[in-house]
């Protein structure tokens, strides 16, 4: 590893990006056919600690298999990179894979993790200053889904652009390529991008993933709930709702529900939504595509591809890419 001995430095989150309104999201979302919360509000702060749970569980595979990956390949994926670089990373979380990368970089590179989760931030911030006292460590709270706009002195700097953990199979093709796009205008003109796709699979194994035995997906999911309750005034009995995530096979995702046991009124800021037993909020969608059905995507939203890395068993893909400038 290369370390050199520039002082290490980050600052409170700048946020750039503008979070979406909790409120208005689940007040509309309760208020659907179809009801309907986006997954980024599952990461508050326990939230954020569940997700980190569930990346060690052993029916949760994604991340240990990218986790190898990146393991086995950080050193091609950064390369040429030199001590002006720029690393910015979308929903970072608790940056453990980043680690892998980071050790590759020169002393004077610039991380720019982006997360929706401030206490996964600050955590995450604070271990790889101590970890790499050279890095200058610039977290942005907000929304990845918002224009980011990088501070003023990085925006001409050579950067990699890195978007691990099959986050963006929690979109579906259109928003995907919508995504790629706005990171693509996000980054430097000649930008890398590095990202991590889930693939396709026996559906047996995924809804394992989703289902785990522990019911840590389960409280994960349910979280949601309990965060409504307190910092929306909200009555949800938790109990009475429960964890479902089912394969679509046809739309080649998994579909995370919070079911509702009975009929049952809920009230949030004092709007009363009424649930029929049976009756769920959708939570989350996660998509599995094969690596020609991401490339595609890629190429759509402007992206050039680059070279391909996977595990023996061909369950997780970690993708390059290269930028077009301000298209
Ligand atoms: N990159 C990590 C974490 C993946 S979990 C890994 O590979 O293990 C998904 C992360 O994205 C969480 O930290 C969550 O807070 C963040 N996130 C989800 N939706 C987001 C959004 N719309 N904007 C910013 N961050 C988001
Ligand atoms: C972050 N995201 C890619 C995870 C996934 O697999 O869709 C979140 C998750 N949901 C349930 N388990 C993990």
């Amino acid at each position: 590893m290369r370390r050199g001995g520039v002082q290490t430095r980050h600052q409170g989150a700048v946020h750039a990006a503008p979070a979406d309104d909790f409120a208005d999201a689940v007040l509309a979302g309760l208020s659907k056919p179809q009801k309907a919360i986006s997954s980024q509000f599952l990461y508050d702060a326990r939230g954020s600690a569940l997700f980190e749970e569930i990346t060690g569980l052993p029916e949760y595979y994604p991340t240990r298999t990218e986790t190898a990956i990146l393991s086995a390949y950080a050193a091609e994926m950064v390369d040429g990179l030199g001590a002006d670089g720029v690393l910015v990373e979308f929903g970072s979380g608790s940056s453990v894979k980043t680690e892998f990368l980071l050790s590759q970089l020169r002393p004077g590179v610039v991380y720019v993790p982006v997360d929706v989760s401030e206490s996964a931030l600050y955590e995450a911030a604070q271990r790889l200053s101590a970890r790499f006292p050279t890095l200058d460590v610039r977290p942005v709270a907000g929304n990845f889904s918002h224009p980011i706009r990088l501070p003023e002195d990085l925006k001409a700097r050579p950067a990699i652009g890195f978007f691990p953990g099959s986050t963006i199979g929690n979109f579906g093709p259109p928003d995907a390529v919508r995504l790629l796009r706005s990171f693509g205008r996000a980054l430097p003109d000649v930008s890398r991008f590095i990202i991590g796709v889930d693939l396709k699979k026996e559906a047996r194994r995924l809804v394992a993933a989703y289902n785990d035995r522990e019911g840590v997906t389960a409280a994960f999911n349910l979280n949601l709930l309990v965060r409504i309750n307190r910092e929306l005034a909200g009555d949800f009995d938790v109990e009475s709702f429960r964890h479902e995530a089912i394969y679509d096979p046809r739309a080649g995702r998994i579909e995370m529900h919070l079911v509702s046991d009975v009929t049952q009124d809920v009230h949030v800021l004092g709007c009363r939504f009424r649930f029929k037993a049976g009756e769920s909020i959708h939570t989350e969608n996660s998509y599995k595509y094969t690596a020609e059905q991401f490339r595609e995507m890629a190429g759509a939203a402007g992206w050039h591809v680059g070279r391909l890395w996977t595990d023996a068993n061909t369950d997780f893909s970690v993708h390059e890419l290269f930028g077009f400038g301000k298209g």
